[in-house]
């Protein structure tokens, strides 16, 4: 074991994320990018940089043999694959771990039964955690269906069993409707994701998003790191997170993270994961489980002290935990606002020339992106550029720092979601944590009109 040189299998702000948790570590590291990224951060910084191929990601970023093929010429002995990408693909790890080569990631079994919905849901269900009540798994029977609706009550939703990230879900409002909405989620499921097997759950009307980061270390043993608030999304992207929930408190915290962090240690799951619920009326429902480092990591690690990516590097080379759950301390309030290259009120895609770039600073200000003036944002990839993380020892402490901090950024010659972020940070009902996963949108609805 001891991982020595590492490749990271991604671009931008997590590329030089696990770059830098890599150098922390004494870890060298091995750039793979596409011709579109030559120029990028993390590429100057990385002690190997490989070209792996052309702009479009499935000929690069998702290019299997490529990067296997790049770690065995740079002699990686690790591959971190970030979030994205093939960070989910159970397959890929396998291959990885199949060339001698660590998988920075959970158990391929692990990411292959998440992957699919209606078994990451049966999963959690003889694990213990509180499900949305819905088919009990798989329905394609239209009868069938009209029952269970019947006993759960409508709306229901109809959900993809290979979906996540909201794609090939029907609200259903009553029997007459069930059929054609069956039929139609099954074949736009079987159409973006080549599996029509689709699920009956209740449809919770006004929940919030709420989310627990755990770590285990494949051997029975796992904790929870407390919870992030990511409510504030808009078309299935996330704006705005949070930690901890504003209504959340620390005994349903530790209630909720305790139940949490049992069913992962009894499936002897292995490194960083997070598991999704929608919580409504002071319940929570599990909907999904994500077997990676996700976008909003950091605002765990400034409530925690907890480094998220050195503890899933240590964790693939087969160390311990870091810590024992008594060991973590929810400490203070953090938000990360997501900075992407687009129209603040349109979300028209902005690439191009970056002339001017200052990022914020100062006590409890964390920007992590791989920006500097001069760059040219390409065009190819997702548009977030940035992230500003805030910390503060209260939440209202925490949003006036946040206030400040976006006054500082500069990014000129794109436009950018700053101006998005300033106007959230204006509106009541974000500033007393009052908010669920409709309110971004609503809001936006009625400042155009
Ligand atoms: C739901 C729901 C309401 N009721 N399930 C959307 C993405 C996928 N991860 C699950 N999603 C939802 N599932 C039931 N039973 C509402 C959503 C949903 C949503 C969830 C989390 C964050 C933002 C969302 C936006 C719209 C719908």
């Amino acid at each position: 074991m001891a991982i020595t040189r590492l490749l990271i299998a991604n671009r931008g702000e997590i590329a030089l994320r696990i770059h830098r948790a890599a150098h922390e570590m004494g870890i060298q590291t091995v750039a793979v990018h596409s011709t579109a990224d030559a120029d990028a951060m993390h590429v100057r910084l990385a002690d190997h940089a490989i070209c792996i191929g052309p702009p479009a990601a499935k000929d690069s970023y998702l290019n299997v043999a490529a990067i296997i093929s790049a770690a065995e010429i740079a002699h990686a002995d690790a591959i971190h694959p970030g979030y994205g990408f093939l960070s989910e693909n159970a397959q890929f790890a396998e291959i990885v771990e199949a060339h001698g080569i660590t998988w920075i990631g959970p158990k391929p079994e692990h990411i292959r039964t998440m992957g699919d919905k209606v078994e990451a849901k049966r999963t959690a269900g003889k694990l213990g955690l509180p499900l949305v009540p819905g088919s009990d798994g798989a329905i394609d029977d239209p009868e069938e269906a009209r029952q269970i609706a019947a006993e759960i009550g409508y709306p229901v939703i109809i959900k993809a069993a290979s979906g996540g990230g909201g794609r090939g879900m029907k609200v259903c409002t009553g029997p007459d409707e069930l059929e054609t909405l069956m039929r139609q989620a099954g074949s736009e499921a079987k159409a973006a994701f080549g599996d029509d097997t689709v699920y009956l759950e209740k449809y919770l009307g006004n929940p919030r998003h709420i989310e627990f980061q755990i770590f285990g270390d494949g051997n029975g043993n796992a904790v929870h790191l407390g919870e992030r608030d990511c409510s504030l999304q808009r078309r299935h992207q996330k704006v705005l997170e949070e930690a901890p929930s504003p209504v959340i408190n620390s005994a349903e915290r530790a209630r909720m993270g305790g139940i949490v962090a049992k069913a992962m240690a009894d499936m002897h799951y292995r490194g960083a994961g997070t598991i999704e619920f929608l919580w409504e009326d002071g319940e929570f429902y599990f909907i999904e489980m994500n077997t990676r480092l996700q976008v909003e990591h950091p605002v765990t690690e400034a409530i925690t002290g907890v480094d998220l990516v050195r503890e899933q590097i240590r964790i693939a080379d087969g160390k311990p935990l870091s810590v024992t759950q008594d060991e973590i301390e929810f400490k203070g309030h953090a938000i990360e606002c997501r900075i992407n290259a687009e129209d603040p009120w349109t979300f028209a895609p902005s690439p191009g020339l970056v002339t001017s770039y200052h990022a914020a600073g100062g006590m409890h200000v964390r920007v992590d992106s791989g920006l500097y003036a001069g760059y040219r944002i390409p065009p190819y990839y997702d548009s977030m550029i940035a992230k500003l993380i805030v910390y503060g020892r209260t939440r209202e402490g925490c949003i006036m720092r946040l206030k400040r901090a976006l006054e500082e950024m500069v990014i000129e010659g794109v436009k950018t979601s700053i101006p998005l972020h300033c106007a959230i940070l204006e509106q009541p009902d974000f500033l007393n944590g009052d908010y669920s996963i409709k309110w971004l949108e609503e809001w936006l609805a009625t400042r155009e009109g």
